[in-house]
């Protein structure tokens, strides 16, 4: 089969909270304390994945990591009794659901040795998302292990990287050579910049890209609370779609690509027409834009972007123009909006041929409805902030991820 575009969505894991870790991340901190619904989270991404399934794209899964995380905390020299209470969220924190964040991707088209190659993201800004990483390796070792695939560890510290949230491929097609651009931040602004230019030079020398870009994410955008660029920016096969104040110097960017890719079509959305702040609150690039089998190039938003009025006016004056997103579908994914994650990044994109994935990583409806029976069944219907500490529901979260992963025969993975 040719290369295609898999989407491999996060499950969101059973200990989904809101206990606001993420300095930067605006809505993760307005959220903190409110109290959570991880079988709600979890069946909305369940929604997400079968309505894109819906639509002709390839889906796939990544699993939720063992929470807590007692090897992490035993490194720390604690367990989860005893940690104090920052460490015991971090420890909890369901933050792997965000695939974009797992790795980053480049093609086979695109690199020297002919493979595809995935780097798998450090995360380390941010300690709740820094113990991410080794669970990552070994679901992707295990989904990757054929030789069309090289999988590589994480860039060490203190260089942070953050994955595919900060990558973004242009191509004429998804099996055709790309131009990757790769888009770092730069630190001293009210929040951390999370991607380090170091580590995505790193990256695209691993991976043997041919034609890489490094492009600086706009200092205006972090301090909106752009805490990633995928909250800003989007690319698939020839389109860019971009906030004006996604980059720091849009300009050079822009003419970089024209030069590398004549076909590319750059939707910039002016800021006179949706603010930094209304593109941020509403996620509105923070969409899957995919090719569906037919061609058509579909907008996937969440519900937020339909309330918010000008953002809403744009999309529709887009469709109805010449533009080239042709259709716009929004899903409900409200409690990982929460924690500041849309529907794209709750998905990593691979470009492969399926048939070299470990089909117990890929899904169709069947299998998406025996994972919601257990998600219904087990996972908990609410957290409340301070209910992290009850043993009962620590016991409940691992009850819960333990069936999930019987029910999918990836037990093998469990303690990884
Ligand atoms: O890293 N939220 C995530 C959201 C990640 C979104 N991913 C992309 N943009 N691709 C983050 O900030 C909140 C968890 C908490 O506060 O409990 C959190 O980690």
């Amino acid at each position: 089969m040719a290369l295609v575009e898999i989407n491999f969505d996060g499950i969101v894991g059973p200990s989904h909270n809101y206990a606001g870790l993420s300095h930067g991340n605006l809505a993760a901190t307005k959220n903190a304390g409110a109290t959570s619904h991880p079988r709600a989270a979890a069946l909305q991404g369940i929604e997400k994945m079968r309505a894109n399934l819906k639509l002709g794209l390839h889906q796939g899964i990544l699993l939720p990591h063992p929470r807590p995380d007692h090897r992490w905390l035993a490194s720390l020299a604690t367990d989860y009794a005893s940690a104090p209470p920052h460490l015991k969220a971090q420890a909890l924190s369901a933050s792997a659901m965000w695939a974009a964040n797992a790795a980053t991707v480049s093609p086979a088209p695109d690199t020297a040795d002919g493979r595809c190659h995935l780097s798998v993201a450090n995360l380390g800004t941010m300690p709740h998302r820094s113990h991410e990483w080794p669970a990552t390796l070994a679901q992707l070792r295990m989904a990757f292990a054929d030789p069309a695939f090289a999988i590589h560890a994480p860039v060490p510290p203190p260089f942070g990287d953050e994955g595919a949230a900060n990558h973004m491929r242009l191509c004429a097609e998804h099996g055709s050579p790309g131009v990757e651009v790769f888009v770092y931040g730069i630190a001293g602004g009210p929040f951390p910049a999370r991607q380090h230019r170091d580590a995505s030079e790193a990256i695209a020398r691993q991976h043997g890209v041919a034609n890489a870009i490094f492009a600086r994410q706009s200092d205006a955008a972090i301090a909106a609370g752009a805490f990633h660029n995928d909250v800003v920016a989007v690319a698939n096969e020839r389109v860019l779609f971009a906030h004006e104040q996604a980059f720091e110097d849009g300009d050079a960017l822009y003419a970089d690509l024209r030069a590398r890719l004549p076909e590319v079509e750059i939707v910039e959305v002016p800021a006179s027409a949706v603010s930094l702040s209304d593109a941020i609150s509403s996620y509105l690039f923070n969409a899957q834009l995919v090719t569906l089998p037919d061609g058509t190039m579909t907008l996937i938003v969440p519900g937020e972007a339909r309330d918010t009025p000008s953002v809403w006016a744009w999309l529709q004056a887009h469709v109805a123009g010449n533009g080239p997103i042709r259709r716009v579908e929004v899903v409900d994914v409200r409690e990982s909006m929460a924690n500041g994650g849309g529907p794209a990044c709750l998905r990593l994109r691979v470009v492969a041929d399926p048939a070299t994935v470990d089909p117990r990583f890929l899904v169709d409806e069947a299998k998406l409805d025996r994972i919601a029976a257990v998600v219904r069944r087990l996972w908990p219907e609410a957290i409340a902030y301070d209910a992290i500490g009850d043993a009962r529901l620590i016991r409940e979260i691992e009850d819960a991820r333990r069936a999930l992963f019987e029910t999918l025969e990836t037990v093998g993975l469990l303690d990884s």
